[in-house]
């Protein structure tokens, strides 16, 4: 709609003019809930996406995607899948047939499996007169590329109603691949139960911006989330409440699986968590036996942290961690298990010690890698172990300086600096969401620092990417969660894909704007942060 129009530049009063424009909104605004929508043509810049690719090289005719437009995709059974995924997001919108196939032909969308410089993830778009085709060595690659299609396509794309179009895609080529491996979200399904719907909207949501890992916290001292067969009082009564009090819930064997067969078709890992020895209260409250004075305590229903310890001294308590290590490891086809470790202020450093040393064999045992809390580092990382830094700028030197050291001895670095990525901080203090224990992390705040020189002392090698954590104290459902990660989680999902080269504040927040009409479409209500010039409607 055009403000400024030639046609009122004329010795009318200033007023006169102003209704006169006034009118012509108006008028426009009727045109545009009648039949035929002034919708312009112009296809969105090459580049504008979010994560910014690694690079976008713009030329040459648009795309445009009608009503004889196909899909046409390599006869391997996940490249149709991806297919099909994309077809069941421009079906919708569009109206149109898109059919999938797998003979030859020419022109539409293509999905191409192809070697080349794509990694595991990485993919090239080609987008021109006569269609758009994707092409990636492995199908993640392409689900990717898939993500940066839909952003090329206009907002109303993500609506789940008929739209008028028109669906141009720029011309040019996209050439893109990770900057680094681990891109993560941790959902605190503890502090408050989500059920396995809301965690699917949520891995839906990551999906968009290339995110690919899904970090459940599955136990604390508020909630035990994950049935486990030989302990089944940890699921049935350990995880009955929550946070305030409320019922709670669990996930039963199945639950789960479905969370990790939905988070694996959207080429999201899922990382599971069972925080120990402290953030235990659930499971002590559960069986006596695993307290060291043989007596269970209440279950927990408040915030504070640091209460509880299982029983490093008691034998009991290696055979319940090998029990539940050995049936959700089995559940889990990703290459790691997380065992917490973090603010174990009921537990002495020489209990702490002992207990990660006989712990992180059992994770080992078992086929996988252990993730830990960067307290971790207070012990003796396992070869191989992650250390999830969650520290702030006023962290201890001291601190900092024992994570650096375990960096350079080996130890991977995942990076959730909590006074920048992590989602339950407030943004103001007029956040009616959150907490503000590490600050008020504002938009621009959360994106704008750089992974790979972070941590003074730990080398850039260390770094195996990013994740934002979503603690639950005070979220209580999807909204909530939307609220706290929008649009905070598109910037972190940038800086874990994006080469450091792309980073500037000022082309993100133009990016990042362009996303607000597509959250609208997907019913994500979001914090319209100031900082952002998001598009008037
Ligand atoms: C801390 C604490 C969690 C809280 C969270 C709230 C870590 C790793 N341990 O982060 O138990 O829920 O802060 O922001």
């Amino acid at each position: 709609m055009r403000r400024h129009n030639g046609r009122h530049h004329s010795t009318t009063p200033r007023i006169t003019r102003l209704l006169g424009s006034l009118l012509l909104v108006a008028a426009a605004g009727a045109f545009a809930v009648g039949a035929a929508p002034p919708v312009q043509d112009t296809a969105i810049p090459l580049g504008r996406v979010v994560p910014a690719p690694a690079s976008a090289e713009p030329g040459g005719a648009p795309y445009r995607i009608t009503h004889d437009t196909g899909i046409r995709v390599d006869d391997s059974r996940e490249a149709r899948q991806v297919a099909g995924y994309l077809a069941d997001i421009l079906r919708p919108s569009t109206g149109y047939r898109l059919p999938v196939t797998t003979h030859g032909g020419t022109g539409g969308i293509r999905l191409r499996l192809a070697e080349g410089p794509y990694g595991t993830e990485g993919y090239r778009l080609d987008s021109g007169h006569q269609g758009v085709t994707i092409t990636a060595a492995r199908p993640a690659g392409l689900f990717h590329g898939v993500q940066t299609l839909r952003q090329l396509l206009p907002a109303a794309v993500e609506k789940k109603s008929v739209q008028p179009g028109p669906w141009p895609v720029a011309g040019g080529t996209v050439r893109d691949t990770p900057r680094y491996p681990y891109r993560g979200a941790m959902l605190d399904v503890s502090r408050h139960f989500f059920t396995v719907a809301q965690v699917k909207r949520y891995i839906d949501q990551l999906a968009m911006y290339k995110i690919n890992e899904l970090h459940l916290h599955l136990s604390d001292d508020q909630g035990w989330r994950i049935a486990i067969d030989s302990w089944p009082r940890l699921a049935t009564y350990g995880g009955s409440t929550q946070v305030g009090g409320g019922t709670g819930g669990h996930y039963t064997k199945a639950d789960y699986r479905e969370i990790v067969r939905y988070a694996a078709s959207r080429y999201l890992e899922v990382v599971p968590e069972i925080d120990m020895p402290g953030h235990t209260d659930a499971a002590l409250a559960s069986y006596a036996e695993l307290n060291c004075d043989g007596v269970a305590p209440p279950l927990y229903t408040g915030t504070d942290v640091g209460f509880s310890s299982l029983c490093v001294p008691k034998q009991v308590t290696y055979d319940f961690v090998d029990d539940v290590i050995r049936e959700l490891a089995a559940l889990t086809p990703g290459r790691y298990l997380h065992i917490g470790g973090d603010e174990a202020h009921s537990t002495s450093h020489a209990d702490y010690v002992a207990f990660m040393d006989r712990v992180q064999p059992v994770v080992a045992k078992y086929g996988k890698t252990v993730i830990g809390w960067h307290q971790l580092t207070g012990a003796t990382p396992a070869k191989g172990a992650l250390a999830q830094y969650w520290g702030l700028d006023d962290t201890s030197a001291e601190e900092k300086a024992q994570v650096a050291k375990a960096a350079r001895n080996g130890t991977g670095l995942i990076l959730s600096p909590a006074d920048r990525i992590y989602l339950d901080m407030k943004y103001t203090e007029d956040t009616p969401l959150g907490q503000d224990w590490a600050g008020l992390v504002e938009v621009r705040r959360s994106y704008d620092w750089d992974p790979g020189d972070y941590l003074a002392g730990a080398p850039a090698s260390a770094v195996r990417g990013v994740e934002a954590p979503l603690w639950t104290e005070t979220i209580t459902d999807s909204a909530d969660i939307e609220y706290m990660a929008f649009p905070r989680l598109p910037g972190v999902a940038e800086l874990g894909w994006s080469p450091a080269a792309t980073h500037g504040w000022d082309a993100y927040k133009a990016r990042l704007a362009a996303q607000g009409p597509r959250w609208e479409a997907l019913g994500i209500k979001y914090y319209k942060s100031p900082q952002v010039p998001w598009p008037t409607s």
